[in-house]
């Protein structure tokens, strides 16, 4: 058979293909950030018999022209949230042409899927795909392949195979210019509990390692084939710490047999500003810049969003703490929790400036469907249904309505924040800053010099640039902070400038970003009625109906083992499974090991903050499985009790 996977390009991209937009960069055709690794992955979970085709739109243009040759039997789209629009058009476009390929749409994305929209796909998968995408294939050669796939039980990563980065073997060198940077995943999973986060629940809260020997074996791959920068692709790199060390001894090792060490970045939660060893070993593996989720400065939002890892410590000297290794910190910081108020955007621009953080995200509080504030926003009436237009502009624009601002309040603040943070010369203050903060001259070989040599097309480019043709404020940053490297810390140069290209994509993304945001205010302004705020009720789904006898019955094993009074067992169980359907009651598709999981945490909660009559000697509840008429019951009880929390509520 044979298979076209591709990744597609939403219209209002501003995060993986805004390299196309940077000036200096524009000579590449088109281009993004980062190589679709989802792709390449489900290639290789591909059996050999078939063969398997890549389309990264980001890179490539629109599919289209390519679908109409209608040589394929499976056309597979990888999509995450911001993405429906454009996975939709793709899905749209082959029904109307009638092609022969069968449509399926994976990636975390589909979570995110409403129903209503399933129905232009063949096929949807639901998490990952390690099982199912075989699955799958072996049903779709007999002709019986259902209409949704879900992973029951979290892959062992071992089990995901090396990506075929040969299928795009051509895009890949840093010569061909298409990508920034390769991608390698050696974790999946967050042990965190973030209210707005939706990784726990599509990656799992225990993370999930891959052998560090193939995590080595990916890296010489596409050293191999020409990348010299690598994006480590984890949910959290050291989300188990332990292990996040034993693969940086060997990075280090590997990394140092190259000609080039290899420039790596990756994603991490802010405890590892505690352990010095940690650091240490991820300086020496030329680890440069850390996405840090941040979030806020004002710790009773953090108690808001749940990011209690964060309220923990002080968040500026553990920000200086990384940097003092030569790591930069790619600050990711929201505004819009209920303790936001109009003074943040100010406490917050301060802070990026007092801790001179060099690359910097920052966008308003976003509720993803299914995340803990998804449903407390809904059930509090403060979530906004966001119009077809503006589904893609994830991350512009939010959801919610804020409790101590107005939306247009937050988006105004918000745009003149960019304004501030990403004006050149603030970042000048802050990159050298960053430069005379570092305190330790990361042990890696040397050959930081030789690969600047490894860029020399596009530092021409951007040499020529900042000489002739950029703002004399966008020169003075440049060259002041380059001299600044030159003179005081040569070895950093080239993180310098790999800095001052981040700088240059989030200015320009943010430039965009204030565009779309005031186009988009000017309508909510004059249309506020518009705005519509979605219903409140959180009724229990349809599918979980359905499967109410497992769930429950999975509710009932758990709580009859500490309970045997029938009252407070029936009590116990009624407000796990609220708790429960509150969380994935519109992502429900069949009850799952993480959802058993998640069952019996709740139901040991709610037992614990229960006060337990004594043991009954003559309980009549069976132990193995729930009474007769059980299952009716709580369903019952349900439906009043959403009923009575509705109008509680209204
Ligand atoms: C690398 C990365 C990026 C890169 C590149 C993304 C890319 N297009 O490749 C950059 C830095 C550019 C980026 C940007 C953004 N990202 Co990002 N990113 C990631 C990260 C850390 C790794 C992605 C990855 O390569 N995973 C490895 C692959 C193997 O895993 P996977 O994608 O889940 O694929 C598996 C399954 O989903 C499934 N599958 C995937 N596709 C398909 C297709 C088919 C047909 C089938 C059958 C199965 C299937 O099979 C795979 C194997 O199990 C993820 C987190 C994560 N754990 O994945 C976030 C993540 C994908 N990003 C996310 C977000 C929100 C964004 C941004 C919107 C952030 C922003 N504010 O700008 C932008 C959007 C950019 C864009 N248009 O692509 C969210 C998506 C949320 C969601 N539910 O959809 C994630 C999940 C993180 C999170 N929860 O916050 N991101
Ligand atoms: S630490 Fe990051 S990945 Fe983990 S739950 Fe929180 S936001 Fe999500």
């Amino acid at each position: 058979m044979k298979i076209l996977l591709l990744s597609p390009q939403s219209g209002d991209d501003v995060a993986n293909s805004i390299i196309q937009q940077i000036p200096f960069m524009k000579w590449r055709k088109s281009a993004a950030l980062v190589p679709p690794l989802a792709l390449v992955t489900v290639a290789a979970l591909t059996p050999p018999e078939h063969e398997v085709y890549i389309h990264d739109e980001h890179a490539h243009g629109p599919v289209e022209p390519i679908l109409e040759e209608n040589n394929y039997d499976i056309i597979g789209i990888s999509m995450i949230a911001n993405e429906l629009n454009r996975t939709l058009s793709i899905a749209e476009f082959c029904k109307k042409k009638e092609l022969r390929g069968r449509v399926v749409v994976g990636g975390a994305g589909t979570a995110h899927l409403p129903r209503q929209l399933r129905q232009f796909m063949d096929t949807v998968f639901f998490g990952e795909a390690e099982d199912t995408w075989p699955q799958f294939l072996k049903d779709f050669k007999e002709g019986r392949q259902k209409s949704h796939y879900q992973q029951i039980s979290k892959p062992d990563m071992s089990t995901s195979p090396i990506p075929r980065w040969d299928l795009i073997r051509n895009d890949l060198p840093a010569s061909a210019g298409v990508y920034g940077a390769g991608a390698v995943q050696t974790t999946r999973g967050c042990p965190y509990d973030c209210a707005f986060c939706d990784v726990i629940y599509i990656y799992g809260r225990k993370p999930r390692t891959k052998p560090i020997e193939q995590v080595m074996e990916e890296i010489r791959i596409l050293e191999a084939m020409g990348m010299r920068d690598i994006f480590i692709a984890d949910d959290n790199f050291a989300g188990t710490r332990r292990r996040a060390k034993e693969l940086l001894r060997e990075l280090v090792k590997l990394n140092n047999s190259f000609k080039v060490p290899i420039r790596f970045m990756t994603q991490a939660d802010i405890s590892i500003s505690c352990d010095e060893e940690l650091l240490e070993l991820m300086a020496d593996s030329n680890l440069i810049d850390i996405l840090v989720g941040i979030e806020s400065i004002n710790k009773d939002s953090l108690k808001d969003l749940h990011k209690s890892q964060n309220v923990r410590l002080d968040v500026h000297e553990a920000v200086r703490k990384i940097q003092s290794y030569g790591i930069a910190v790619m600050a990711s910081m929201i505004i819009g929790a209920d303790s936001d108020d109009r003074s943040t955007f100010k406490r917050t621009a301060d802070f990026v400036k007092e801790v001179n953080i060099t690359d910097h995200s920052c966008h308003p509080l976003v509720a993803p469907s299914g995340t803990k504030i998804w449903y407390q926003f809904r059930r509090e009436g403060r979530l906004v249904v966001i119009d077809k237009e503006s589904r893609d502009k994830f991350d512009i624009l939010t959801n919610i309505i804020p409790k101590q601002m107005t939306r247009v309040e937050l988006i105004e603040g918000l745009i003149d924040y960019w304004e501030t943070v990403f004006d050149p010369l603030h970042y000048m203050e802050r990159a050298i800053g960053f430069i005379k903060g570092v305190k330790r001259k990361p042990r890696v070989k040397q050959a930081k010099l030789r690969s600047i040599w490894n860029h020399r097309k596009m530092l021409v480019r951007m040499f020529w640039y900042f000489l002739v043709q950029a703002t004399p404020d966008h020169r003075e940053a440049f060259f002041k902070t380059f001299g600044a490297a030159l003179r005081s810390a040569p070895y950093m140069l080239s993180q310098i400038i790999f800095l001052h290209i981040r700088f240059m994509i989030f200015h320009t993304r943010y430039k965009i970003s204030a565009k779309l945001a005031r186009e988009h205010l000017a309508w909510e302004r004059s249309h506020p009625d518009e705005v519509q705020v979605a219903d409140r009720s959180v009724p229990i789904p349809r599918e979980v109906k359905e499967s109410a006898r497992e769930i429950f019955a999975a509710a009932y094993g758990r709580v009859r083992k500490r309970v045997s009074d029938r009252e407070t067992l029936y009590k116990v169980v009624i407000e796990s499974m609220v708790d429960y359907i509150d969380r994935f009651g519109e992502s429900f598709q069949q009850l799952d090991e993480h959802h058993r999981g998640y069952i019996n945490e709740s139901c040991d909660r709610t037992i614990a903050h229960t006060s337990l009559p004594e043991a009954s000697a003559t309980c009549d509840l069976p132990v193995e499985s729930p009474p007769p008429g059980f299952e009716r019951e709580i369903l019952d009880r349900l439906d009043q009790t959403f009923r009575i929390r509705e109008a509680g509520t209204a």
